[in-house]
């Protein structure tokens, strides 16, 4: 294990005014977004796409520093023969790899599920890495969902939790940065204090099986939910009880050693996960680089305004420009309303 190396990978990860762009849909779920915009899903129209975003230089050098790319992506080429990764180093950000292998459903845990692929990752890594992978990402799914036994249950997140640091510690072991994503589901009912305890029990048993399986937490990137209220929850709390409680619940469960943390969405809208971001670092000073590594709520606007056609490329790099900015201000403390409207 190079530490050096994984502590400065780390650090650029988590750079100042830099975040994440999540661009790891697995087949079945760039099908539904594409759907979503009317898009035939093929090998050549994700690459299009996936090409259109790397290509935009003001996203890419001031506001990306890493790229999570799905297997099928790491291996394409860019029409005029470059490869994706390389288009990405280009511009001066990190390629990155989703390794985990989706979830199944978990044994005698009705409705849970566990995160798979910790087989032959060692040797996937290396072939990774070949390709210019950096870093890697591997996400638990934990739901919220009252009833008799209530979910999540102890099974579902002392699992989960095992894999996450094993993957992490398998990643160190090949000098890539592991990115750990214990995502608790905002899609249920439940209030934000619900979600601020399972949040905190995923957090902590997630750092006591990182400690045991001996991960170095400063070449390591934590990518977890806010505390939020559930989207069906009859009231949610407001950006500034989100923020608050965010921060204290990681507070409580985060050492100050870990190199960064860089939010997943979740499903917020992408003006809310901008606010959210924004208002936590505004809290500051705190222990860590607090960022963000969004899917949907950097790609919601760039994929609408593309819709699949040539034409529409250079608006939708705008689009993606713009959003980028947006959380780039946010990772500092520093997005204002007007420039929302000004763009
Ligand atoms: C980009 O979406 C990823 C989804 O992968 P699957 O297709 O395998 O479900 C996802 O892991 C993503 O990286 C994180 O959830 C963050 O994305 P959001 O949209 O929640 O910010």
């Amino acid at each position: 294990m190079d530490k050096d190396l994984l502590v400065k990978t780390a650090n650029a990860m988590v750079a100042k005014g830099k975040g994440i762009l999540a661009a790891d849909e697995s087949s079945g779920t760039i099908k539904k977004r594409f759907d979503a915009i009317g898009v035939a899903s093929t090998e050549d129209s994700r690459r299009d796409y996936r090409e259109m975003m790397f290509r935009t230089q003001a996203a890419m050098k001031n506001n990306i520093s890493g790229v999570i790319l799905y297997d099928e992506t790491i291996w394409q080429k860019a029409k005029d023969g470059t490869p994706l990764t390389k288009l990405i180093a280009d511009a001066g950000s990190l390629p990155g790899i989703k390794v985990d292998k989706g979830v199944k459903p978990l044994f005698g845990c009705p409705g849970e599920v566990i995160t798979e692929g910790l087989d032959g990752l060692g040797e996937r890594l290396v072939e990774y890495r070949a390709l210019g992978a950096r870093f890697a990402k591997w996400r638990a799914v934990i739901d919220i969902v009252p009833g008799s036994p209530p979910v999540p249950s102890h099974t579902a997140v002392h699992t989960n939790a095992h894999a996450l640091a094993r993957y992490a510690a398998i990643c160190q072991e090949h000098d890539i940065v592991p990115i750990v994503e214990p995502e608790v589901l905002m899609d249920g009912g439940h209030d934000i204090d619900t979600c601020l305890r399972v949040t905190e029990w995923v957090l902590k048993t997630t750092f006591q099986e990182l400690f045991y399986q001996r991960v170095m937490l400063e070449g390591i990137v934590l990518k977890p939910n806010m505390v939020i209220s559930g989207k069906k929850a009859p009231s949610r709390a407001g950006h500034q009880e989100v923020a608050e409680k965010t921060v204290r619940v990681l507070k409580e469960c985060v050492p100050p050693a870990v190199a960064g943390i860089a939010f997943l969405s979740g499903g917020q809208s992408d003006e809310e996960a901008t606010i959210h971001l924004d208002l936590m670092n505004r809290m500051g000073p705190l222990p860590w680089p607090v960022t963000f590594s969004y899917g949907r709520a950097l790609q919601h606007m760039p994929q609408k305004v593309w819709a699949g056609k040539a034409e529409n490329v250079a608006a939708a790099q705008r689009a993606f420009a713009h959003r980028s900015h947006m959380n780039g201000l946010a990772a500092q403390g520093q997005w204002k309303q007007d420039l929302e409207k000004a763009a």
